[in-house]
């Protein structure tokens, strides 16, 4: 077994993995520049891995004569960006920019039609890397993952670290795209990191710089603060971390809610979260048989609202999300209907439940009389990754708060304290007769 050196400071060489005896500019053995070097090198264990430019990447492997090419990747149905390779990124294009704006900043650029198989072909393939490492992968997209690696350092014979390394050598010379990792304490700032050296980049935040690292970053540095908490932020005159640093965290409760208490959290480079391996198979949900069969939206969607908050309230208690949300319908010929659609980040809120719902029920109110509906969400995950505040638009963001206001009174004084508008006064019909709550 090869023992890092005792001087984690003086790194090892990324190229050829060699450990360097001393602090040096070029690795003794290869003369490669691309040395890591850190205090902490070797402590570190949680790690984000985002692939660089992603489909352009795929397809530049495929197609040698775009290599020195900008590529755009886009077009289709929605006519805008999906992504450009970091050639076009120069001249200014940027994903989700409408196609002809990214054409008007690079006129030369080549366009190529997603082939969203291809890409999660690619996808799988860099996952099973990943997975040959640790158990401990978390998916967050078709690009990237956290990874934790504690614990597999006699396995490995390597300090997560050099592992990392390693992975992203093989991915680019067995996968034929490039990585860039991000290594650290914490789920947060390893994915902070990986953001920093993009391509090829690997970046290591350690414990005992993340306060000062963070101090003169935006907030938007923060996961889930976008443009519209932004500009909320910016209205009460915050826009470094360092500011949320310095208060405290009844004031940022008071103020932002659930939000506030990680915002306080986070800006000292505070996060429990911990790497978690997604179950698809699993899935919450609830259901209601009625005493009559129904085909009226009126009846049908308070029934779907008060289902929706009971799947709520259970993911709620037990910190989870669920990224697709399913819908059941039995109709009076007992046939059954199963609707559903994956949200771009996972949810707990009943409003984005309900809404999801709802846009899934209204195609089958066609006269069919229903004895069942029921809705749900599978994809399940912890919630620490659900509802970033600025992956809604900002109508969604007040109905999410006025939400949370309503959990903590139902929290104190029961479930019955307060109903909203959508099943408050319809009756015992609004509400599920005979209930069927189910967790696969
Ligand atoms: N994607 C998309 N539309 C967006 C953003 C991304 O279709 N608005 C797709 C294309 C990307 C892939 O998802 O290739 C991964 O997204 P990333 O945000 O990781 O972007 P890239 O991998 O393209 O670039 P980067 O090097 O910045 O990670
Ligand atoms: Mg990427």
């Amino acid at each position: 077994m090869e023992h890092a050196p005792n001087n984690p400071a003086a790194g090892f060489c990324r190229d050829c993995l060699e450990y360097q005896g001393q602090p040096s500019r070029r690795c003794r053995k290869c003369g490669s520049p691309r040395i890591v070097r850190h205090d902490e090198l070797y402590d570190l264990t949680v790690a984000h891995i985002d692939c660089d430019a992603f489909y352009a990447a795929v397809e530049k492997r495929d197609n040698p004569e775009l290599a020195d090419k900008p590529l755009i990747i886009g077009g289709g149905r929605r006519g805008v960006v999906s992504t450009a390779c970091y050639l076009a990124r120069i001249k200014g294009v940027r994903s989700a920019m409408p196609m002809f704006k990214a054409l008007e900043a690079c006129p030369e650029a080549v366009v190529v039609k997603p082939d969203m198989e291809k890409y999660s072909r690619v996808g799988r393939d860099v996952r099973s890397m990943m997975e040959e490492l640790t158990p401990l992968v978390q998916p967050i997209s078709i690009d990237e993952a956290f990874l934790d690696l504690s614990g597999t350092q006699t396995l490995h014979r390597n300090p997560p670290a050099r592992t990392l390394a390693a992975l992203a050598r093989r991915i680019e010379n067995e996968v034929g795209i490039t990585v860039s990792v991000g290594l650290s304490y914490c789920k947060f700032l390893a994915k902070v990191a990986s953001d920093l050296e993009k391509p090829r980049g690997f970046s290591v935040i350690g414990r005992a710089e993340a306060i000062d690292f963070l101090r003169e970053r935006p907030v938007t540095t923060i996961w889930g603060v976008g443009k519209a908490f932004e500009a909320t932020l910016k209205k009460d005159g915050v826009t470094t971390i360092g500011q949320l640093q310095t208060m405290e965290e009844s004031d940022l409760m008071r103020r932002y809610g659930l939000i506030g208490q990680r915002l306080f959290h986070l800006s000292r480079g505070q996060d429990s979260r911990q790497v978690h391996t997604r179950d698809s198979a699993k899935s919450v949900s609830s259901e209601t048989t009625f005493n009559h069969d129904y085909a009226d939206a009126e009846t049908l969607v308070p029934i779907l609202r008060s289902l929706s908050e009971k799947v709520s309230r259970r993911l709620k208690k037990n910190d989870m999300a669920g990224q697709t949300v399913v819908l059941k319908l039995k109709s009076a010929d007992f046939r059954i209907r199963t609707r559903n659609r994956r949200l771009d980040d996972p949810t707990c809120l009943a409003d984005r439940i309900f809404r999801t719902g709802l846009s899934l029920l209204s195609p089958e109110l066609d006269g069919t009389k229903y004895r069942l509906i029921g809705i749900g969400v599978s994809d399940l995950t912890q919630s620490d990754l659900a509802d970033p505040p600025d992956l809604i638009d900002e109508a969604a963001q007040r109905r999410a708060i006025a939400e949370r206001a309503i959990d903590r009174i139902h929290n104190r004084f029961g479930d019955n304290a307060v109903e909203t508008g959508y099943t408050f006064g319809k009756g015992r019909n609004a509400r599920p007769q005979r209930d069927n709550d189910a967790t696969d």
